[in-house]
């Protein structure tokens, strides 16, 4: 059976970006097709700086609302990142055959590192090898496929190649996975600059709509979302960005594609509307579970105790192996 691994990181409030990009995919897909692991990596969130306090409470938030979206314990394994130590046992071995100049070249890197340099702050040396923790994440499950938003295509190709390097080395241990992406809004723009992704832990704008967004937050947000010159509501994301944005997210709400969707609005008014609502009705059931789930803090819980113990059982096993193979010595009294 195909396996699955995908996680998201609690640096900020879950965005409709998010939601479209990756987990609606999870919940409403992706654990009906494939052994799936979804995971709240929360050693990622200590990249860049971080309040203790928050990172705890955004982890708690994001794991409620993978099970408010509707992916269920029963059949994925929900967890958190940290309570499963293969990861960074395995992470250290990827370091190993990774090289500076490959960490060097990630987009996020240098992203992420100039904007903390223009803050004044200093770079973690963390930023720039996350990629190989998340290269050990996907390896540590051999899973097949990570579906994801656009704006992670550069890492599973790192993992790729890890991946690949390892078993050339060392002997075939790695399972080398792909990278998916949903048909539409596999990168979701912020509305008020929609030539940039609409990211979670950027400035608190009202570019962003976050998932537990008030309904007339969200409306009032879509319906100030910059707009293009001109008039013609047209799918060109060169020329319209605003408007090609606005489509995406429409498309992906309603379940059609933003081209049929273009010439069909006289308005920018009009579009800005009814995507308003198409957003509203898609957050409500999200927004309804959470609530419920918010109030058995207990439940949530035990998903994720269960959910780490599965994925202790899944990960060792592979994890032992490629310590086997390369070149570490077993503790005693365990079998090679
Ligand atoms: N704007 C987006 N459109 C479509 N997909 C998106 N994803 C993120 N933003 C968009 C997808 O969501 C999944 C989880 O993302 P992540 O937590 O790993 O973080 P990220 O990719 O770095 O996204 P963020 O929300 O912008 O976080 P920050 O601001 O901390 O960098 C991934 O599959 C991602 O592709």
């Amino acid at each position: 059976m195909t396996r699955i691994f995908s996680g998201i990181k609690p640096t900020g409030h879950l965005t409709l970006g998010n939601y479209l990009g990756a987990v609606r995919q999870w919940a409403e897909v992706d654990q009906h097709r494939a052994e799936s692991l979804f995971s709240v990596v929360d050693l990622h969130a200590l990249t860049v700086d971080h309040d203790p306090g928050r990172v705890r409470r955004l982890s708690r938030q994001a794991a409620t609302l993978l099970l408010a979206s509707g992916i269920d314990p029963e059949r994925a394994t929900v967890f958190v990142q940290s309570h499963v130590d293969e990861h960074a046992r395995l992470s250290y071995l990827l370091e190993c055959v990774a090289t500076d100049g490959e960490m060097r070249r990630m987009i996020q890197y240098k992203e992420k590192s100039a904007l903390e340099r223009a803050r004044g702050g200093s770079v973690r040396l963390s930023l720039l090898t996350y990629p190989v923790l998340m290269a050990a994440d996907i390896l540590a499950y051999g899973a097949d496929e990570v579906p994801v938003g656009d704006d992670q295509v550069q890492h599973v190709e790192l993992t790729r190649d890890l991946a690949v390097r390892f078993n050339q080395r060392y002997g075939h241990t790695f399972v080398v996975p792909r990278a998916t992406y949903p048909k539409v809004a596999a990168r979701v723009m912020d509305l008020q600059d929609p030539t940039s992704k609409m990211g979670k832990s950027g400035d608190v704008g009202a570019g962003i709509v976050y998932l537990l967004d008030e309904p007339d937050v969200v409306r009032k947000k879509i319906l100030r979302a910059v707009t293009d010159s001109g008039s013609e509501v047209e799918y060109d994301r060169e020329g319209k960005p605003g408007v090609a944005n606005l489509l995406e997210i429409f498309a992906a709400c309603e379940g059609g594609s933003p081209e049929d969707l273009s010439g069909v609005y006289e308005s920018y008014g009009a579009l800005k509307k009814d995507t308003a609502e198409a957003v509203v009705e898609v957050l409500r059931p999200v927004q309804e579970k959470h609530k419920e789930l918010v109030a058995d803090p207990a439940y949530v819980e035990e998903v994720l105790r269960r959910g780490a113990e599965r994925a202790r059982g899944m990960s060792r096993p592979m994890v032992d192996t490629a310590y086997r193979a390369i070149g570490l010595l077993p503790p005693v009294n365990e079998e090679l």
